[in-house]
């Protein structure tokens, strides 16, 4: 299939995203800032690239936190703004606000979020982790997992980053991993989610729920499953928000397999239906990115990369993907919008369960 396209050789690169410009587009607003490097010599397999400055969060970042990674960040205003996972030094996970200017040097709030309840009484969950940060029209909206009787979903808003109001959980126990989609679909809020265990969970697919109001959530349809190939073999989980592109929704995800020596985390890459995203249009039979570097092969967790935001720029298909690296740091990778999605589409492999609506 790769010899068909005449995409990934040299100069050809160029050549073949002009081509397509016209074609395919992100819908989203424009980013001019997106952080950035251009693209090395030599990339011979998907076309993706880390910051050579890379983690662009390292250990010790703020007193008391020993370890940032797993985290999301978006534009906001001129600059940039996040939700990150930070492990105490007492080794308890929580979500702490980060700014930035240039979406790559973060400076973290000493104290965690306080989220407060409905009455703006302290309502702060026992641990919080895996934070994602996705805008649906005005409101911007924290998912993370946390205690709830087990591990469950998290949800809180907020508007001026300043009041941060949980939500209804929006669903029973387990699930550990959640994204929400950047706009209402048919009407309706629609969430990403790996129903799971409590513990370190040796199986998981993905699924959508919907809801009309943020509070009562239901539609629920099946997405995708684990075990399409070997690098995604144990289990699969949302990644970053999914961005909305004339081709579909375009998804970062993680897949985790199975070694000898523990679970190996690598980034994938699909495309969903835009009005049923519970239909996959084309999934990447290979990985997109897995670990590779030091700090992704060693840390605390040795051998992750879990994506959990992109900043974006329709204007030049700019994309800066931001993963938690071994538990221990955040790195940063660039791609172009088109080169990947041809590579998605290039070696996509989709199967019965990938392809139907998710319902039985
Ligand atoms: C998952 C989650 C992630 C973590 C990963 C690797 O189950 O807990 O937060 O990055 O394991 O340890």
């Amino acid at each position: 299939m790769r010899q068909a396209s005449a995409a990934y050789a040299g100069d050809e690169i160029i050549k073949s995203r002009k081509d397509t410009t016209m074609k395919m587009k992100m819908i989203a607003p424009p980013v001019p800032n997106v952080p950035w490097q251009e693209k090395p010599e030599g990339i011979v397999n998907a076309p993706i690239w880390r910051y050579d400055e890379n983690p662009v969060v390292g250990r010790n970042p703020s007193e008391n936190v020993a370890r940032i990674f797993n985290s999301a960040v978006m534009p906001y205003g001129e600059a940039f703004i996040g939700v990150f996972r930070g492990e105490q030094t007492n080794g308890v996970p929580h979500i702490y606000l980060g700014r930035s200017e240039d979406a790559i040097h973060w400076a973290f709030d000493k104290e965690k979020i306080p989220f407060v309840d409905a009455d703006g009484n302290p309502a702060m969950p026992h641990y919080a982790y895996d934070p994602r940060l996705v805008k649906v029209e005005d409101t911007y909206y924290i998912i993370w997992c946390q205690d709830f009787y087990g591990a469950s979903i998290g949800l809180a808003e907020t508007k001026d980053f300043k009041t941060f109001t949980r939500l209804e959980s929006p669903f029973i126990p387990y699930n550990r991993n959640a994204v929400l989609f950047p706009r209402k679909i048919n009407g309706n809020f629609v969430m990403m989610s790996r129903p799971s265990d409590s513990g370190h969970t040796p199986f998981g697919d993905i699924f959508i729920s919907e809801s009309p109001d943020m509070v009562y959530w239901g539609k629920h349809r099946h997405v995708m499953g684990r075990g399409h190939a070997w690098w995604e073999s144990v289990k699969i989980g949302g990644g970053a928000a999914p961005i909305e592109t004339s081709e579909g929704w375009l998804l970062f995800y993680h897949g985790v397999s199975g070694t000898c020596n523990g679970f190996v985390y690598s980034i994938g890459g699909a495309i969903l239906d835009l009005e049923n995203p519970s239909k996959v249009l084309y999934r990447c039979e290979n990985f997109i990115l897995t670990p590779e570097e030091w700090y992704e092969e060693r840390g605390f967790v040795p051998n992750v990369i879990f994506p959990c935001a992109t900043i974006h720029d329709p204007d030049s298909g700019k994309i800066a993907i931001y993963y938690g690296a071994a538990d221990s740091y955040v790195g940063l990778a660039f791609c172009y919008f088109e080169e990947i999605v041809e590579y998605i589409k290039e070696y996509s492999k989709v199967n019965e369960m990938d392809t139907e609506l998710g319902k039985r």
